[in-house]
């Protein structure tokens, strides 16, 4: 474990810019259920399918009841020493960007600035009809669906499978993957694209890659150091 923190440590002190790609895997420590894990079922529900404007448009309710679920759950969560390693590898480096698929907001509850939510924000709601945003923390909310003020169902502010990333947070997520001469791939199993496609972004550009997960992934072959364990564990080793 000793000569992979030296090793990785090193990486980091010669990097020009440092970025960070991270998925459901930092979150698990804080007692939130991974996407594929034992933890991505709901009333037997499969996230994948909950998950999809298809299954919003069939049972709008439904979809809010796991969202509303799910916000009460990570209201009650707290950032963990994985994420708290973060910000503060974020104020060792001037040029340093986040980029998460995480919705839970726990980054930014960490101390993290300027995180790319590629797949968007749990505490965000968007009116189906007039697409107007807004942030809302009550958890439970009081009414579900929730109402926009021109009377419209709102959604929750996440991107579904099927649908397209938020294109500005997506072009400066690839823009960053491209400029990096360090990507930190933490906890996620890089099987949702394009948020996985990142990490070969960044390779091909020239990066130093390395991977810190629990288990082999489809891109732990081609990153540069694998360190295997929980990412809580060997982050704050990585910036003390
Ligand atoms: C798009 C927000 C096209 C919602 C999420 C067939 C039909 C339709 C689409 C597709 C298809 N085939 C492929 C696709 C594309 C699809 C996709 O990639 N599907 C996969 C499943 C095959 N992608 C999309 O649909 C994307 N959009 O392609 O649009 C398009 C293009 C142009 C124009 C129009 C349309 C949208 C994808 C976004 C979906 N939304 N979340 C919500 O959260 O409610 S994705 C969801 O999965 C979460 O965001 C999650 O973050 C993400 C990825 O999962 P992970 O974060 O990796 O989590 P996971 O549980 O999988 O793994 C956890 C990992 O952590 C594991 O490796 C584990 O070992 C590790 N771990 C666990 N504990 C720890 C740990 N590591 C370290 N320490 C620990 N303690
Ligand atoms: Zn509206």
């Amino acid at each position: 474990m000793d000569h992979l923190r030296q090793l990785c440590r090193e990486i980091l002190a010669q990097a020009d810019s440092i970025a960070v790609l991270t998925g459901a895997g930092i979150s698990a420590e804080s007692g939130i259920p991974t996407f594929r894990g034992a933890g991505g079922l709901w009333r037997s529900h499969r996230a994948e399918d909950l998950a999809t404007p298809q299954g919003f448009a069939r049972d709008p309710k439904l979809v809010w009841e796991w969202y509303d679920w799910r916000r009460a759950f990570i209201a009650q969560a707290e950032p963990n020493a994985g994420h708290r390693a973060l910000a503060a590898l974020q104020s060792q480096h001037a040029n340093f960007t986040l980029i998460t698929q995480n919705v839970d907001g726990l980054h930014d509850r960490a101390g993290s600035t300027g995180a790319l939510k590629v797949h968007g924000d749990v505490w965000t709601v968007r009116c189906t009809v007039c697409h107007r945003e807004r942030e809302d923390r009550r958890a439970p909310l009081p009414e579900l669906p929730p109402r926009c003020a021109c009377g419209g169902m709102e959604r929750p502010g996440v991107v579904w499978f099927g649908e397209s990333l938020p294109q500005d947070v997506w072009i400066r997520a690839e823009q960053t993957a491209r400029r990096a001469s360090v990507l930190l791939v933490i906890g996620t199993s890089a099987v949702v694209y394009p948020a996985a496609g990142l990490v070969g972004l960044a390779k091909s550009a020239g990066a130093r890659v390395i991977e810190i997960n629990l288990e082999e992934t489809p891109v732990s072959s081609i990153v540069d150091v694998c360190w295997r364990g929980p990412a809580a564990e060997i982050l704050p080793r990585l910036v003390s």
